[in-house]
């Protein structure tokens, strides 16, 4: 684009959805990607472009903001990616029609391969399991869900997930559809692991060496339960496969707000204790400096290595975390250039 070229105008809707996302109001990898195809169509019928080519530019312009909103869930890239490559033809009209078009078959697609992947996680479920979660995955669910429609009965222990606890959020999930939920702290996770048959939890994205990205704690959660011979099973759609970890790249982890772990007043606690032993040991002056001394981290997820991981169950089928490349080169090939960069 020149630079005395207006910037895109990208609609307020999506602009809207971005700040969902962001805020976490959307959340979830299959939510967001879901979320982002529909601003995309979204951003095409509201367009008002004066040709193909500012047509074009908008509909990059407004990937470019889905796209800034949270770094660490691939299935956001891989969404806005599938739908912009679909956007085809001459005129503003046709561009509009194959852009929408193809993000509904985008969202078609993601909700039939969520349904896919539970049959799949569904056969490994025997009657009488016991499933431990942690946080909340649609995709997750999906394998109890279709469990439960081959009715068989299952019960859940699921973590509470801090600092945001959307184990309750699977808890109430899980409620609805009438299964006995045990819920636990995450700390109480290895001594409950005892009693339970699988750990099944979700991904945020998939490395081509089949680590798995997902919510902070699933991690130390696998490495538990592989001391205690429980299965580890990732249910992740194959838009969490993340195409440019085939090229070396790594997957950046989302750091996010302090005040999710620390409230202003519980810092200020902290803080008057460190200022209280400053002064009585004469090296402060009894004031201190507020967030001297006390740093709060928040990352919010965790790479899994593979060889705690049993099975990546998909829409295509499970497959054992090594063997994950296949399929990724199989679906993306080996090009990872995204076409909200593309210029011109
Ligand atoms: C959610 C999370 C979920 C994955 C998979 O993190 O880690 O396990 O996104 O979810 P956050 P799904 O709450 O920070 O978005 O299976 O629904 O895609």
């Amino acid at each position: 684009m020149d630079s005395d070229e207006p910037a895109p105008a990208v609609d307020p809707a999506v602009t809207a959805t971005a700040e969902d996302i962001a805020a976490m109001r959307i959340r979830g990898a299959a939510t967001i990607a879901d979320a982002a195809a529909a601003a995309l169509a979204t951003q095409a019928e509201r367009s008002e472009a004066a040709s193909p080519e500012a047509f074009r530019r908008q509909l990059r312009a407004a990937a470019a903001e889905l796209y800034e909103t949270r770094p660490t869930a691939v299935s956001l890239p891989n969404a806005l990616r599938y739908v912009l490559r679909g956007m085809d033809g001459d005129t503003v009209a046709e561009l509009e029609s194959s852009t929408v078009a193809r993000a509904e078959a985008f969202r078609t697609d993601l909700e039939q391969a969520q349904r896919r992947l539970g049959e799949v996680g569904a056969n490994r479920l025997r009657d009488g399991d016991v499933v431990m979660t942690h946080c909340h995955s649609t995709d997750a669910l999906s394998c109890i869900e279709a469990a439960l429609d081959a009715g068989k009965h299952v019960s859940a222990i699921v973590k509470e997930t801090r600092p945001r606890k959307q184990g309750h959020i699977t808890a109430r999930q899980l409620r609805e559809w009438g299964v006995p939920v045990t819920l636990i702290v995450d700390n109480a996770a290895r001594r409950y692991l005892d009693r339970a048959d699988h750990v099944l939890v979700g991904a945020d994205s998939i490395a081509a060496d089949g680590s798995v990205i997902n919510k902070i704690g699933t991690s130390g959660l696998a490495v538990n339960a592989r001391e205690r011979g429980v299965p580890v099973m990732v249910a992740a759609q194959t838009i969490k496969l993340h195409p440019d970890t085939m090229t070396g790249h790594t997957v950046e982890i989302e750091s996010r707000a302090e005040s999710e772990v620390l409230s202003e007043e519980e810092r200020a606690d902290i803080t008057a204790a460190g200022t209280a032993s400053e002064a009585g040991d004469g090296s402060g002056d009894g004031r201190g400096d507020d967030h001297a001394g006390l740093e709060v981290e928040n990352p919010a997820f965790d790479v899994t290595p593979p060889r705690y991981v049993d099975a990546i169950v998909t829409e295509r089928g499970q497959f054992p975390p090594e063997s994950i490349v296949t399929l990724m080169r199989e679906l993306f090939g080996e090009t990872t250039e995204e076409p909200w960069e593309t210029r011109g």
